[in-house]
């Protein structure tokens, strides 16, 4: 898609001015790169954080140093850099007692020429870990944990602003997950391991790192009780590491400034340590607005909490992404392009994050948008277009308002509405947005009538089933065993497949329990999402698809489901939303099935 051009320099002096001056790390004067469009008078996304007192980092390879405009980029835009590989145990002591720091050494020398920090990344974590460690008898595994971080941290002492000292901790679930280190020494590992690493580099702020803990849920609330623990006992650590691993299709991270000011009221640093947006390709527009629009979210959310130090992205670069190797089908989850090209909708988005005023002459929003009508119907969606809108700078998207609601965002001029019931009318009006976040008037109304629903299974393609393996309505569980079945003529990926399970009860803080599935409980990810106050709905289970695929007409089998309070005390199911009574499996209308934030299947409440 074109690149939205940005306002004129001469226009935007004032407000780039004030970003040198305000910029609290050093970075280089931003000039003509190769393979960087980026224009000149923009500031950097290093100087826009800087204006908030943040960083923008990126991980890096250290094989990527050599290629010069792969290194321009990464030595202009950033204030810090995260080696991506070369600190890790299996590049630092592939032999025992045998230290090897050439690739890590590179990234410190290349950075401090720029004028940046590094992320040391990362001292005890169970992948990418030589086979020697995991054959050791349990008594010899903390001395050579010790060890290794004595060295490694103290050969890096002084050079490193912080470390990931410890590295994916937690299972999905908030469970501790089993590794050399909590087999041998249980979860004091990692007050040990912070301990050794302070002991090593006293000047080093000392991070825990996981992912899934972007906003709340089961283990984001492990990591946090885990945190309060440490510090309660005195134990060194000094930040929370939130890697940002999203996916346009599983939505955007539930109450994610929430979480981070929960850490921050710890008394800890927050830092987002490996941001990437992924996507099943190939991308769409609505994909790439919702790319662009979770990036412009991660960093309000930082800009919003004082103890959020900053930003890394997970490399800058779809180049070196780890994503198409680790999830097949998916990938363009960098803000800049295989081919080095910045993708403008995603930069600007970050920019307007961190609050960046893009200054004066762009006040003005887009005109109206003209012309919007309905161009098709079925019993659950409605087509809708329009005619573009201008803008002095140029419009970036559009948003969708179903009776005066917003139900989504375009970047170009067409929107399908799903999810709606049969014969069902609805009334429609769109308005224009700009880079610089102004929102034109609504467009005049369009209404649409659904057509009648005729018994046939819902647009989309697939159902849920549901049959209850509860004993009791009463009890400290809520149990469930669902399966999804492929209603449609093709076979398909449940990869980013939703399923909401409304309930109702007031307790803040849930775990939740995948017991088994035909298909294998690793195929999925469960938590609890608050709702509202909606009557017998105000939370509901949230289970999503990661894997596994449907042939026409297939169903995945059982999935049993169980959920507590945090507490363990009962539950009173009675006015549960989706609660049933069917043994054996039946379609269950009243939970639903959410693909891209869509409702395909069931009701809501
Ligand atoms: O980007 C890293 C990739 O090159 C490695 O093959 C991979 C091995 O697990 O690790 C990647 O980085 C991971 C990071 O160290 C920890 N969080 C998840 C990252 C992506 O897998």
């Amino acid at each position: 898609m074109p690149l939205a051009p940005r306002p004129p320099a001469r226009s935007r002096r004032r407000s780039i001015t004030t970003f040198f001056a305000t910029a609290l790390m050093a970075a280089s004067v931003a000039v003509a790169l190769p393979g960087a469009s980026a224009s000149a008078a923009d500031p950097t996304l290093q100087q826009v954080a800087a204006s908030k007192g943040k960083f923008f980092g990126s991980a890096s390879e250290v094989s990527s140093l050599n290629e010069a405009p792969y290194a321009a980029i990464l030595g202009t835009e950033f204030g810090q850099i995260t080696p991506a590989n070369s600190m890790k145990w299996e590049n630092t002591e592939r032999n025992q007692g045998q230290f090897t720091y050439s690739g890590g050494q590179s990234i410190v020398d290349f950075a401090q020429s720029h004028s940046q920090t590094v992320r040391g990344h990362t001292l005890v974590w169970h992948n990418q870990l030589p086979g020697w460690v995991s054959q050791l008898p349990a008594s010899q595994v903390r001395p050579a944990m010790e060890n290794h971080i004595a060295n490694v941290a103290g050969h890096f002492a002084g050079d490193i602003y912080a470390w990931d000292v410890v590295n994916e901790a937690f299972n999905d679930d908030g469970t501790f997950r089993s590794s050399p280190f909590y087999n041998a020494m249980g979860k004091d590992y990692i007050a040990y391991a912070l301990r050794a690493a302070r002991a090593a580099d006293p000047n080093a702020k000392l991070y825990i790192n996981d992912y899934n803990i972007d906003g709340m849920g089961a283990k984001s609330d492990a990591m946090y009780n885990l945190a309060r623990d440490l510090k309660a006992a005195g134990v060194p650590l000094d930040g929370i590491g939130i890697q940002g691993h999203l996916a346009v299709q599983y939505g955007f991270p539930y109450q994610m400034q929430q979480n981070f000011q929960r850490f921050a009221d710890l008394g800890l640093d927050v830092a987002v340590t490996e941001l990437d947006v992924r996507m099943q390709t190939p991308s769409t527009t609505q994909k790439l607005a919702t790319q662009a629009d979770y990036y412009r979210q991660v960093a309000a959310a930082c800009a919003a909490v004082t103890r959020c130090v900053g930003i890394t992205v997970w490399d800058f670069t779809d180049k070196y992404s780890w994503v198409p190797g680790t999830f097949g089908g998916e990938g363009l989850a960098c803000p800049w392009d295989d081919q080095l090209r910045p993708k403008t909708q995603v930069i600007d988005a970050i920019r307007t994050g961190f609050g960046y005023d893009s200054g004066p002459g762009d006040t003005d929003p887009p005109t109206v948008p003209t012309g919007l009508r309905a161009t098709g119907t079925t019993s659950s969606s409605v087509s809708l277009a329009w005619t573009a809108s201008t803008d002095d700078t140029a419009v970036t998207g559009y948003d969708v308002y179903r009776g005066g609601t917003r139900v989504g965002t375009a970047s170009g001029t067409t929107y399908t509405d799903t999810g709606l019931a049969a014969s069902t009318t609805y009334s429609y009006t769109v308005r224009a947005r700009d880079a610089a976040g102004n929102v034109s008037d609504p467009s005049a109304a369009a209404g649409a009538t659904t057509q009648a629903g005729g018994g046939e299974p819902p647009a989309g393609g697939l159902k849920v089933q549901y049959k209850t393996n509860d004993t009791s309505a009463t009890d400290n569980a809520v149990r469930m065993t669902l399966q999804l079945v492929n209603t449609g003529s093709e076979a398909r990926s449940l990869t980013g497949v939703e399923v909401r399970y409304w309930f109702s009860d007031q307790a803040s803080s849930y775990t939740t329990w995948c017991d088994w599935a035909q298909l294998g409980c690793g195929n999925f990810t469960h938590s609890v999402v608050a709702n509202g106050s909606t009557a017998g709905a105000d939370h509901y289970l949230r289970l999503t698809a990661t894997g596994g695929n449907l042939a026409p007409g297939a169903a995945t089998g059982e999935i049993q489901l169980r959920l507590h309070k945090a507490d363990w005390s009962n539950f009173n199911e009675s006015d549960d939303y989706s609660k049933g009574t069917a043994t054996s499996f039946t379609d269950a209308p009243k939970i639903g099935v959410y693909v891209g934030g869509q409702l395909i299947w069931g009701t809501a409440p």
